[in-house]
């Protein structure tokens, strides 16, 4: 039975990974804060459906001697390091923070695995931001990358970080370039989830608003569920290389809100506020990505369209606000 460690297992991605692992036959180990073990109830929320399947051992990113012993015990036959500071705009508010996470973090990991485990498989999460304002769109393996944020510098380097530790130690390492990807599991500060949550508290009545900053941002949305399996199919691989992970599409974040709204039947602009405070100090304007190596070697696609995403997520949200309102359990 091969054997998995996760890094970040209790966020989006984390969780939709181990369950992926786990269908598949894998032995499942997930690293996770101390504080989080002590609030199970709130911090591994998103895990509830396989807590008991899953080993999940106490380590941080700013600990090398916790990640070295995590790997030294577990012996895992890939590492998928997931685990980051992933919110652009709080980068720019603590960029130290940021970079000690990111980038130390991502060392530590590597350092980790070749010192304690070095025939492991270890997929590092790159992310479309180290492209930042590209000179080209859409962005492929070759374009030049141009990160607009502390978070996005923080990527690239744990990236080159990556790419060094193939390079030099021979180590099986694979950057994943994912593009924006999305799910009822989003946390609530990205702008889809804001989005589709506030549109559930405006149509069941609670509140009137919904605050953005730029709404002629564009982004490629992919669903979390369908980009967790390019990860895994990248270290299936007979050599180690990185792939841009994206749907090909992308749409403004004011396309995204007349998409939610009209959904539950609302007209976005009786709502939507511009609020400057939600601007970036410097934003990315644009990002579609172009996945063609990914379709071709991996075999990848995703099953869930832009219009197919915006109706999940917004009917997860409903649910939920019906389930807490007791609604939904009245009518069960
Ligand atoms: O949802 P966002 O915060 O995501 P962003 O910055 O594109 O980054 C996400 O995707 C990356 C690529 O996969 C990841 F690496 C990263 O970790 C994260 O998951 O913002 C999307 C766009 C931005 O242009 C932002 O300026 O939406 C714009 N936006 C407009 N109003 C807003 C808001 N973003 C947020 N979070 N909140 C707003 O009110």
């Amino acid at each position: 039975m091969p054997r998995a460690l996760i890094t970040g297992i209790t966020g989006q991605d984390g969780s939709y990974l181990a369950e992926l692992l786990l269908s598949l036959g894998y032995e499942v180990h997930g690293l996770v804060r101390r504080v989080a073990l002590e609030d199970a109830r709130h911090r591994l929320s998103r895990l509830e459906g396989i807590r008991d399947r899953i080993t999940l051992h106490s380590g941080s990113l700013e600990s090398f001697a916790s990640l070295y012993r995590a790997v030294q015990i577990i012996q895992p036959d890939e590492v998928y390091h997931l685990a980051a500071q992933s919110f652009v705009s709080y980068s720019f508010e603590d960029s130290f923070s940021t970079f000690r996470s990111n980038i130390d973090g991502t060392h530590f990991v590597l350092e980790s695995v070749r010192q304690a485990a070095p025939h492991c498989k270890v997929y590092f999460a790159g992310s479309s931001e180290m492209f930042g304002n590209a000179p080209e769109t859409p962005q492929n393996e070759q374009t030049r990358f141009c990160p607009r944020s502390p978070y996005g510098i923080s990527k690239l380097t744990g990236y080159e970080l990556s790419r060094n530790y193939r390079e030099a130690y021979g180590m099986f390492v694979c950057s994943g370039i994912l593009f924006n990807h999305e799910s009822p599991r989003r946390g609530y500060e990205f702008v889809t989830r804001k989005i589709t949550s506030h549109v559930a508290r405006i149509k069941q009545g609670q509140i009137r608003d919904l605050p953005l900053g730029n709404l002629e941002a564009r982004r490629d949305w992919g669903f979390a569920g369908d980009f967790v399996r390019a990860m895994h199919m990248m270290l299936q691989q007979p050599t180690p290389q990185d792939y841009v992970v994206a749907t090909g599409q992308s749409h403004t974040v004011q396309e995204f809100c007349e998409l939610a709204f009209s959904h539950v039947g609302l007209n976005w602009e009786n709502h939507v506020i511009v609020d400057p405070n939600f601007y970036r100090p410097a934003e990315v304007f644009e990002l579609t990505g172009d996945s063609t190596k990914a379709r071709r070697e991996l075999g990848w696609q995703p099953d869930v369209d832009f219009a197919g995403l915006v109706r999940m997520m917004v009917d997860a949200d409903m649910e939920d606000g019906l389930r807490a309102s007791g609604f939904g359990l009245r009518r069960e």
